[in-house]
């Protein structure tokens, strides 16, 4: 008796390409956009499936998580200033208390339940795709321009290969450090960055969450990507601030579109 029902090979080839391209096809218009799958953007994307909300991830690695696998300096543990532990527990995932105030996770854990929850709650994702620009209609960001990550390692006759838009009613910049969908906008002179502060753990994760939202119409900051946007500190190995800026970007654009 044969463990597995037999297959045809082309039945694998055509149950990946048809899965893809009929989700590619319904997500080629979403909601929200997200770029960026680190841990801002993997909470805001959450939290706006959650209220129902069509969102997209869209992240240029193969895999998610971006900065949040590790905690700091090859440690693999990260910390989190309360209360932003209660979104941990929120997830089930254990946490210890260091200190006064803060808690100490294991990071590929913590990463690992923020984007199977994501998944949970209905996020689609597309990695190993990059945002390489941005789609704007008078003066309102309403979409991304998308190509292959792989493309920027091909030689160049090769990698002459035009990218395609998707258009989605909010774009929220969750690319961390290098805020590369609001610079999209500074280089067409459009917008101003203020460049990332250097580290001040207390002054930096206030500011972050309260200044994530609308930095362009249409295009929405959370995680670093805000730190870079206005001039605010860095943190360092401490992860509560991003993910409460996710949550304050969700909150802000599900106030927008319901
Ligand atoms: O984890 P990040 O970098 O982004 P955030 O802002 O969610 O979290 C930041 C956090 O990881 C830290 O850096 C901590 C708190 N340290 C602070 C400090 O002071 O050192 O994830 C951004 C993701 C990555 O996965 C990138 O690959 C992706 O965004 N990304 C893109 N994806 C698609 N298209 C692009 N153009 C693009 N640019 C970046």
């Amino acid at each position: 008796m044969a463990l597995f029902q037999p297959v045809r090979e082309v039945a694998v080839a055509r149950a990946i390409v048809g899965s893809f391209w009929r989700q590619f096809e319904e997500y080629a218009e979403s909601d929200v956009i997200v770029v960026g799958a680190g841990p801002s953007g993997l909470v805001a994307a959450r939290d706006l499936a959650n209220a129902g909300i069509k969102v997209l991830v869209i992240e240029s690695n193969n895999y998610l998580g971006g900065g949040f696998w590790l905690g700091g300096y090859f440690m693999n543990k990260l910390t989190l200033r309360a209360p932003a532990e209660q979104m941990l527990a929120e997830l089930g995932v254990p946490y210890e208390l260091a200190s006064d105030g803060l808690y100490v996770a294991d990071a590929p854990y913590v990463c690992a339940k923020f984007i199977s929850a994501a998944g949970d709650a209905g996020v689609r994702f597309l990695n190993l795709t990059r945002v390489e620009d941005l789609v704007v209609h008078d003066s309102r960001v309403a979409g991304v321009v998308i190509n292959w990550s792989a493309i920027d390692h091909l030689p160049r006759e090769v990698a002459l290969l035009d990218p395609i838009p998707l258009e989605s009613r909010l774009v929220i910049d969750g690319t961390g450090h290098d805020a590369n969908m609001a610079r999209k906008l500074e280089q067409r002179g459009v917008l101003k960055l203020a460049g990332e502060g250097m580290l001040w753990i207390n002054e930096s994760e206030e500011a972050v969450v309260e200044r994530s939202g609308e930095v362009y119409p249409g295009l929405i900051v959370t995680g670093m990507a805000v730190a870079a946007a206005y001039g605010l500190p860095r943190m360092g190995p401490t992860f509560g601030g991003m993910l409460l800026s996710g949550r304050r970007a969700a909150e802000i654009a599900i106030k927008q579109l319901l």
